[in-house]
């Protein structure tokens, strides 16, 4: 069995998004990030970064249980797995998958996410970084727009390479971005929509998500982006004096 350590956000959606493909047996263990349970200390032994997603596979190599934390991972880990054509084994295409899983893990998520946060979250407007990340997350699209103007999905074939991207753009009017200007995006974005699995990845505890309170505001606010949900460490490098360095 594998349990997936899940809230309803873009990351978390991968992983049921590709479980649901792939038709592994699964069990979502929900870990509501808007009070602070990423932060328990059962949950930061499988995840020690405190964020959403992470996997138990109580069967994973060896007969063993196996954790693992960081979406990128989870992917390639469950699409081997099962094997398949959503990580192909010949190595050019493998490759191919892969860079695009990454442009994702290392571009559209973290940028995408900034824009998002600074249109939305931040408690006060703060044009530099709106301007900064909405430009970027416009940057990336055309990377996409692009790529699927050459190939009908990511790395050719529908991949873990698209499972990680699409999630990622359903909440583009909160990056600034309307896909009207992205055709090529919008007959992909489409494309995934439509697919059984995908629908059935985005439901999972669908009962939970609080429609009109999407954002997360006052005790949710601060433990996502202030510090209400962890304790900072006992040596927080901001309590240093500027221009210590660490063996002064
Ligand atoms: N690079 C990580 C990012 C995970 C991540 O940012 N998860 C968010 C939800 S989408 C989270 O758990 N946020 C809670 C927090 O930051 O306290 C991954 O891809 O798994």
């Amino acid at each position: 069995m594998i349990d997936v350590y899940f809230w309803m956000t873009p990351n978390g959606y991968k992983v049921t998004i590709l479980l649901e493909e792939l038709g592994l047996p699964y069990r979502a263990v929900p870990v509501h990030i808007g009070k602070g349970e990423q932060f328990t200390p059962d949950f930061l032994r499988i995840s020690p970064n405190g964020k959403i997603p992470a996997i138990v596979d109580t069967d994973g190599p060896g007969g063993a249980p196996l954790a693992l934390f960081e979406s990128g991972a989870i992917l390639i880990y469950l699409a081997d797995k099962a094997g398949g054509p959503l990580l192909p084994a010949d190595p050019r295409r493998r490759y191919d998958v892969l860079q695009w899983l990454m442009f994702q893990m290392g571009g559209i998520g973290p940028m995408l996410g900034q824009a998002h946060h600074f249109r939305r979250y931040a408690p006060e407007p703060i044009p530099y970084a709106v301007d900064r990340y909405t430009r970027e997350a416009t940057r990336l699209y055309g990377v996409l727009e692009e790529r699927l103007g050459e190939t009908e999905y990511l790395a050719g074939d529908y991949s873990i390479a698209d499972i990680a991207v699409f999630p990622w753009i359903r909440p583009y009017r909160w990056q600034g971005q309307d896909l009207v200007d992205y055709p090529n995006i919008r007959r992909w974005y489409d494309a995934i929509k439509a697919r059984p699995a995908v629908e059935r990845g985005l439901a999972v505890l669908s009962e939970r998500l609080e429609r009109n309170k999407r954002k997360p505001e006052g005790e949710a606010w601060n433990t996502l982006f202030g510090q209400g949900g962890k304790r900072p460490p006992a040596d927080d490098p901001q309590n240093r004096s500027v221009g210590a360095s660490d063996d002064a």
